[in-house]
């Protein structure tokens, strides 16, 4: 960890804003606390990525709350060809007072300088692809695949570096943990399996009860059983005899490509009055 922000620290000296990016269904557990340590006073833009798998309710308190804050947040699905806009607005938004002073001193510069940051996985490598217009990072499902250090230019100004910032994300608590691993930020062999479909179920019978009832087809009655006897009938209606192992898998492959409908685990009504 050390290293990873002394390296990130060297680079943000080339750049002139940072984006952060964080998972809208998990815009605080996704967050390492180090990077605000480390951005410190650099402008800084607060990237809500897979926004198109997020609860919409949930993203639009997020992103009150962090502009209540003084903190600009935008919601984006790091897959879409149409964000640049949205992120070059926001950014120079972030950085007039510089752009001014630039024009001022007759500085024709026009170009801003960027970097992303944030835990693997949470499409720094995708954003990177499409503001670019070409593949030239390189994405995948599994962290960390990003190696190569090079600027990438956009068609409207932005240049970009590659090598993204990776902090990895914080573990100082269990529930932190299970949002990672059901949302697919980290690999769920860390933890089992059964353990984090269980953690996902609790939230969805609270806040999405009617999601399992389509999908799985289990009753209301079973809904009103410890979670447990509820991943059970839930195995059972999958055709998995008591293999609630294999059973857990399949919820947390449903969750995270959108089968189970979108979701959040995070939620600004559950932030206490000192995480500020
Ligand atoms: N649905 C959705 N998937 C995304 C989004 N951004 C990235 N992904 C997927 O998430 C996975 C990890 O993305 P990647 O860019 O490699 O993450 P990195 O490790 O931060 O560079 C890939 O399978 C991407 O297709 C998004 O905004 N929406
Ligand atoms: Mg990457």
């Amino acid at each position: 960890m050390a290293r990873a922000i002394r390296e990130v620290k060297e680079r943000l000296k080339l750049v002139d804003i940072v984006f952060e990016l964080v998972d809208a269904r998990i815009p605080i557990s996704s967050k390492n606390p180090m990077i605000s340590e480390v951005i410190k006073d650099k402008p800084h833009l607060l990237l809500l990525t897979k926004a198109d798998l997020a609860d919409p309710e949930a993203t639009k308190d997020w992103i009150k709350y962090y502009s209540d804050r003084g903190e600009q947040a935008i919601a984006i699905d790091s897959r879409s060809p149409f964000i640049e806009k949205d992120i070059l607005k926001a950014t120079k938004k972030q950085l007039a007072n510089k752009i001014a002073s630039r024009e001022q001193r007759g500085i024709s510069q026009t170009e801003i300088r960027a970097m992303c940051i944030g835990i693997p996985n949470v499409g720094k490598s995708t954003l990177l692809n499409h503001l670019v217009n070409k593949k030239v990072a390189i994405t995948g499902d599994r962290p960390g695949v990003t190696k190569k250090q090079q600027w990438l230019k956009s068609p409207h100004g932005l240049s970009l570096l590659d090598t993204p910032g990776i902090l990895w994300p914080r573990f100082d608590d269990q529930s932190i943990g299970s949002k990672l691993a059901f949302t697919g930020a980290i690999k769920e062999n860390l933890f089992a399996a059964d353990d984090v479909a269980l953690f996902g179920l609790n939230i969805f019978t609270k806040r999405y009860k009617q999601r399992l009832l389509d999908r799985y087809k289990v009753t209301e009655e079973d809904l009103e059983q410890p979670l447990p006897e509820l991943l059970l009938a839930i195995t059972a209606k999958l055709g998995m005899n008591d293999d609630y192992d294999r059973a857990s898998q399949r919820i947390m492959l449903d969750a995270r490509k959108g089968k189970l409908g979108r979701f959040s685990l995070d939620f600004v009504s559950e932030m206490s009055e000192n995480d500020d």
